[in-house]
């Protein structure tokens, strides 16, 4: 790496992130059914039919996980509760099991020196949920604050750091309109009242979470920096819409409550009854804002129905999972949610990285390809706080290899390499170049 942590302000925390049905191993501890569990059972849908039942067996090798990051000098770990495995219907009944299970994870931590922060949904909605129509169904936002307040009451204490969904635009937009992650549907009305019932989970999670007493409580985005993919004045205008749907929706509702007008152009028929009301929940103020960024798009008209996007390739050197690399945007976005959104709160890199065809060779893992990504995107982070952007940590995507959704364990993320037969793990170049920058 091309940095030290004296490169950085001090206090500023690294960390690295995963996710709680991509590392845990689901069957393990009574969790309930996911709606991921029931989109990979269905054919077509995920890469070899693969699912998060085993996965890193995070479940009973978390202290082992926890060690890796500790000796690789990282500050602190972002994990997320899964809602199934506290309470496996959804409502209602509490898993003892499941809440033991973060109980430990968190002391664990603390044991090790390292800050919790905890994310409280990362995707695995349980299956009777889902069958009451999932992120569709308003009641979501209090079945949401419910657990929110089990899991919370629980762990709520030691935490450092709190955020209730992870990506809103994947939760939504991702899983509702293009069909890609689970429950897999390609339906404009259905994303419409997604789009907003995730913003009023997340706002009403906010307020029961601060119910509680807790503090430092944010929200985290995904953002992708769309350009337009020629000089035509409808690639210009497909390349804005696309940064409303992705970059402005969820920031202007939780920071302007608003929602932005391109956007609404096209979801206003399809909303629920009375979303105009709702942003005093939404917009409960948060003290701290998470950016996920891996990549640009290069963006131009369709022939098709609103809003009628095309993503076109691009030239750029691409990770694993075809994305090119574009450090810029990531400090694009630093400068930019600072300046027209938070203005002045923290903010944290919560999420980036890159899947590399990691090989396994003489029981070593090279990954020089993904050493230069994290050196480049850091070194957008130094420019933005050079330029007075209140950035205060980075975690790299992801500690582990992990199950990457739809594309199951063959896109490979981690900074520490998993065998997924033996389950063994193995430091890459990655993980020991950042453990010497972040020497203390
Ligand atoms: O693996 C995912 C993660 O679950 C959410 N953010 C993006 C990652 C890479 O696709």
């Amino acid at each position: 790496m091309n940095f030290t942590r004296k490169d950085f302000p001090e206090g500023f925390l690294f960390g690295a992130a995963t996710s709680s049905y991509q590392i845990e191993g689901h069957k393990f501890g009574g969790a309930g059914r996911t709606h991921w569990d029931d989109f990979a059972a269905t054919p077509g849908n995920v890469v070899r039919a693969e699912n998060g039942d085993l996965a890193c067996d995070h479940y009973h090798r978390y202290a082992q996980d926890l060690d890796l990051l500790k000796d690789g000098n990282f500050d602190c770990y972002r994990f997320s509760t899964s809602w199934a495995r506290v309470m496996p219907e959804g409502r209602g009944a509490v898993n003892q099991q499941g809440l033991d299970f973060y109980d430990r994870l968190v002391d664990a931590q603390l044991e090790r020196g390292l800050k919790p922060c905890a994310t409280l949904y990362h995707w695995e909605l349980p299956s009777p949920l889902a069958d009451l129509g999932g992120w569709r169904n308003r009641d979501i936002a209090g079945w949401f604050g419910d657990f929110t307040e089990v899991i919370m009451g629980r762990i709520g204490d030691r935490l450092f750091s709190a955020a209730p969904i992870n990506e809103p635009w994947c939760v939504a937009w991702l899983s509702h309109f293009m069909g890609h992650h689970a429950p897999g549907l390609r339906d404009i009305r259905a994303a419409a009242h997604a789009m907003h019932h995730v913003l009023l989970a997340h706002g009403t999670a906010i307020e029961r979470m601060r119910g509680l007493g807790m503090s430092n409580l944010g929200a985290v985005c995904n953002f992708e920096y769309s350009q337009p993919a020629d000089d035509t004045p409808e690639a210009k205008q497909a390349a804005t819409l696309y940064d409303g749907i992705y970059n402005r929706f969820f920031l202007s509702g939780i920071f302007d409550k608003s929602y932005p007008e391109d956007v609404m152009a096209g979801l206003a028929p399809h909303m629920p009854k009375g979303w105009q009301d709702d942003f005093d929940t939404i917009g409960t103020p948060v003290d701290w804002v998470g950016i996920n960024y891996y990549t640009r798009k290069l963006i131009g008209p369709a022939d098709t129905p609103w809003p009628a996007l095309a993503e076109c390739p691009g030239p750029l050197p691409k990770t694993q999972m075809g994305w090119e690399i574009y450090p810029d945007g990531l400090h694009h976005f630093l400068t930019r949610v600072n300046r027209d959104y938070t203005r002045g709160l923290p903010i944290y890199v919560t999420e980036n990285g890159m899947a590399n065809d990691d090989p396994m060779v003489n029981g070593q893992v090279n990954d020089q390809p993904r050493i230069a990504y994290l050196d480049a995107h850091l070194a957008a982070c130094r420019r933005a706080i050079d330029e007075g952007v209140p950035l205060k940590g980075y975690f790299a995507w992801s500690l582990l290899d992990n199950y990457e959704w739809s594309l199951g364990y063959e896109k490979r993320f981690g900074l520490v390499y998993i065998d997924f037969e033996t389950l063994q793990r193995t430091p890459k170049a990655s993980y020991e170049a950042l453990k010497l920058a972040l020497q203390r």
